[in-house]
């Protein structure tokens, strides 16, 4: 059975803006409160899947999610029209704007984890929702992308999308940025790592100083569990708090692992060696490349986001899709080396600063859906990428999308109606019916 590999890119929202709102994210924490650029933003990420669907592979589009998110403000006792909702949260809690204006639902890697159907105990591809109780933007994101998600797996004979694990801190989950398949190839059983910055059992000081984890080992061992992925196909590894301090907030900041390959940084992992040999055992062909802090420190590898690359099995060989920051300094005598050592036989770079500039590169962008034939037929084929389709998009951004906003704009009413007309017309470029809320409640 043909498995291919689906990117599920998330689409940046009209909102895109930067909040700040990532303690732990270098980047977001620097933009905070920067102008910012919805349309650009938007190209870029459409940009991004152009190369990739240019590749060969199968590339999909995830629509944003409606912001601002004025369910939650009235939750929160906000009483009005929409209109008045805005302006009593604007002037009485600002921040709280801050947080229903997110556009971080974009970064699509941390949506879900996916257990392919080769290696799940009943056969079918399951995919974890994550909940993201990390942040409190982010926790927003978990019901409607569920929802969002069944609808573009509506057959649950193939694709089963499990609701986010219970919102308690013990069970913090960032999905599929801590977590790495590897396999000798598309259609052999997988081995999974996965990633996890705190656990219960850590002792106090060993965990990371300065920022704190996202992931715990109590939630990844759920999502194993939940996903039902084959016993002894995972091992759970402890994030270095090292990395966490120096702004890897996410594993997929300093590691990128895909079929049998696996790049990461020398300070990625806790007990590095021994994991490396756990994979190595299982799968003797997997080519590891470690690359040095001597040659790239935490702090350049964060600041380049390398390790955010996407590593692409395509028809022409192996592609790494890096960051635009990669071309320069040792960033970029690390892909030399890539090219020069046979790891990858091209790169890519991709510029994507507005999404670089709230901590999101390539990967962080994509969701990966290996999907046999059956599966794939049983998505929804209207988030499938096409070039004709992908020029409708562009158009469709050119025509919604503002050039620019400030923290200022959050509250304009205008820019909440804009961004419904953007939907709107969205779902029907993209055969989706009615899928957000105001467009059943006939607004
Ligand atoms: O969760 N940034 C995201 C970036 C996510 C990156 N994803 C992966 N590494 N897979 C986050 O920290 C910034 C929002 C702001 O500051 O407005 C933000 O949410």
């Amino acid at each position: 059975m043909t498995v291919r590999e689906v990117q599920l890119d998330g689409l940046v929202g009209p909102t895109h803006h930067f909040g700040g709102l990532s303690f732990g994210n270098l980047a977001s924490m620097a933009h905070a409160g920067w102008r910012s650029r919805p349309r650009q933003a938007a190209r870029q990420g459409l940009a991004k899947m152009r190369q990739v669907l240019a590749l060969g592979l199968v590339q999909a589009v995830l629509p944003p999610l409606e912001r601002p998110d004025l369910d939650f403000l009235r939750r929160l006792g906000f009483r009005g029209s929409d209109a008045e909702v805005l302006a009593k949260t604007a002037q009485e809690a600002p921040y709280l704007l801050n947080l229903a204006t997110s556009s971080a639902f974009m970064w699509a890697a941390n949506m879900a984890t996916v257990i392919p159907s080769h290696d799940s105990e009943d056969g079918k591809c399951h995919v974890v929702m994550a909940n993201l109780i990390a942040t409190p933007h982010r926790a927003l994101e978990a019901p409607r992308r569920t929802a969002m998600l069944r609808v573009l797996f509506p057959d649950t004979r193939y694709v089963e999308v499990h609701d986010p694990l219970p919102p308690s801190p013990a069970l913090r989950d960032e999905g599929a940025a801590n977590h790495s398949r590897l396999s000798s190839e598309p259609e052999a059983a997988g081995w999974h790592l996965f990633v996890y910055g705190a656990t219960a059992a850590a002792p106090e000081a060993s965990l990371p100083r300065r920022f704190p984890p996202r992931q715990s080992r109590e939630a990844s061992e759920a999502v194993a569990r939940v996903g039902r992925l084959r016993p002894g196909h995972a091992r759970f590894v402890r994030q270095h708090p090292r990395a966490i301090d120096a702004g890897a907030f996410h594993n997929d900041v300093v590691m990128v692992g895909s079929g049998n390959r696996l790049l990461l940084h020398e300070c990625c992992l806790e007990e590095q060696a021994a994991v490396l040999a756990w994979c190595r055992q299982r799968l003797p062909e997997l080519w590891v490349y470690e690359v040095p802090a001597r040659e790239l420190s935490l702090k350049q590898a964060v600041r380049s986001y390398l390790f955010n690359s996407q590593l692409l099995h395509t028809p022409q060989g192996w592609v790494l899709l890096a960051p635009a920051e990669c071309q320069q300094g040792p960033a970029a005598r690390v892909v030399q080396r890539l090219l020069d050592d046979g790891f990858v036989d091209r790169v890519l770079f991709q510029d994507l600063e507005q999404s670089m500039w709230g901590g999101g590169g390539p990967a962080c962008l994509r969701l990966r859906l290996p999907l046999t034939q059956a599966e794939l037929a049983s998505m929804h084929s209207g988030v499938l990428l096409t070039e004709d389709k992908l020029q409708a998009l562009e158009a469709w951004v050119d025509r919604y999308y503002r050039e620019e906003l400030t923290p200022h704009d959050l509250a304009d009413p205008q820019l909440l109606e804009e961004s419904r007309q953007a939907l709107d017309a969205l779902t029907q470029l993209l055969q989706l019916g009615c899928l957000y809320a105001f467009q059943r409640e006939g607004v």
